[in-house]
């Protein structure tokens, strides 16, 4: 693992870390070196842009962005760096994270945010996403992303063979 982080996590709020836990996972399984900060667009828009535009001096190769409601970190973010960042969009009420989708997608021409789907999921695919990007330059990380695929794909044949398995057996599959 390196020592110095590679991806930073921010978030607009404490309270969207539990939304966040398996890209912590996914960066501890792949042995990636990550720092979380809590920065919000709103509430901390001096110290949010200038995380943003030191990250890539500090070493930073991936940020990624989870905010909620109005959520324009990723974006503010993506304004003050060259550095490729992804978004997470929190489910929020009372709009459950059509709202965050919709702000974080919709960036205009010209600065990307690559924003994937709301809430743990999204954790997930945005620390997928963020190996990929490293794996472009890091031999082993690849190496470790296609087995975690190949392990991936025997997990739903194993979960399909077990279903016709049911099936051939006159079971009814539940
Ligand atoms: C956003 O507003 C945060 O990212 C969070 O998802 C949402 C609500 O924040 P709190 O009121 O819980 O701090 O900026």
């Amino acid at each position: 693992m390196k020592n110095s982080p590679q991806v930073a996590v921010m978030m607009g709020s404490k309270s969207d870390l539990p939304n966040l836990k398996r890209a912590f996972e996914i960066f501890k399984d792949f042995g990636v070196c990550y720092e979380a900060r809590v920065m919000s667009a709103h509430r901390t828009p001096h110290d949010a842009a200038k995380f943003a535009g030191e990250a890539e001096k500090n070493g930073i190769k991936v940020i990624i962005c989870a905010a909620g409601m109005a959520a324009h970190l990723a974006g503010v973010v993506a304004a003050h760096t060259t550095v490729p960042v992804i978004g997470i969009p929190m489910a929020c009420e009372p709009f459950n994270g059509l709202d965050a989708l919709l702000a974080m997608v919709q960036m205009p021409p010209g600065i990307p945010v690559a924003t994937v789907t709301a809430g743990k999921s999204g954790a997930d695919n945005a620390a997928l996403l963020a190996v990929s990007i490293l794996a472009l330059s890091d031999e082993s990380l690849s190496k470790k992303l296609k087995e975690f695929r190949v392990k991936q794909s025997d997990k739903v044949m194993a979960a399909d063979a077990e279903l016709q398995a049911i099936i051939k057996a006159g079971g009814i599959p539940q």
